[in-house]
């Protein structure tokens, strides 16, 4: 088996790349990353000096291949299953890709920062920026609303990387900024993701850490 993932179950970047492994059920060595020990952190900059998980590395290419969604490319291109998570039609690529950076910029990331602003020393937090980040996440429910009222899967009938992406999103924007009553589109599409055999996964082998995330 050739390829490691540096992880943490309770990532959403990193379940975003975990959703394309189960979904291919591509064999693969997990390594949980944990970047608050100091000799974890330190092991794992070696690998990648930028710090962010997930990571895939390739020990047959010689490859270390950080970012979520390039993990997908790279898992799409090398190691190809039986779901197609970046069509090969250029058309539905661009349109894929478009929506995965919808997911990543202008759902997880306000998203992170609403929660990482929870974890500031008091007195340190950033109320401004936190409400920014909450216009931002309401503004991008509002186009994910009427975008999904006559969708299966976020690109129309077939589940791409662009789901993967969705995903753990929707799930811990739910937390911060819970949907069900005021997005219902978003909150169907949400339901079937949690039914989705990958992301029920990656979210019931997260469980066990919940317990650190922010309330
Ligand atoms: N652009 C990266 C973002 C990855 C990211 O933000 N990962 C977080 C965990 S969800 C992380 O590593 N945070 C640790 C840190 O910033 O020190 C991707 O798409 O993979």
């Amino acid at each position: 088996m050739s390829l490691t993932f540096y992880f943490h179950p309770l990532s959403s970047f990193c379940q975003k790349a975990l959703i394309a492994l189960y979904e291919n059920e591509t064999a693969f060595q997990p390594h949980i990353v944990d970047l608050g020990n100091d000799t974890a952190r330190a092991n794992f900059l070696k690998l990648w000096p930028i710090g962010k998980i997930p990571v895939l590395r390739d020990d047959a290419s010689g490859r270390t291949v950080p970012e979520a969604s390039i993990i997908i490319e790279y898992l799409a291109l090398h190691f190809p299953g039986k779901v197609q998570l970046v069509p090969t039609d250029p058309e539905k690529a661009w349109q894929t890709r478009m929506c995965d950076r919808i997911y990543d910029f202008y759902v997880n990331q306000p998203m992170q920062k609403i929660v990482t602003d929870r974890l500031r020393p008091p007195g340190e937090n950033d109320v401004y920026g936190v409400e920014q980040a909450k216009s931002q996440l309401r503004t991008t429910l509002d186009m994910v609303d009427a975008d999904m009222a006559t969708k299966t899967w976020a690109m129309g009938d077939a589940f791409s990387m662009a789901d993967c992406a969705a995903a753990p999103s929707l799930f811990y924007a739910n937390e911060v900024m819970p949907f069900a009553e005021t997005h219902r589109n978003v909150a169907r599409y949400f339901d079937r993701l949690m039914r989705r055999p990958s992301f029920a996964r990656a979210v019931a082998e997260a469980q066990p850490y919940f317990a650190m995330f922010p309330k």
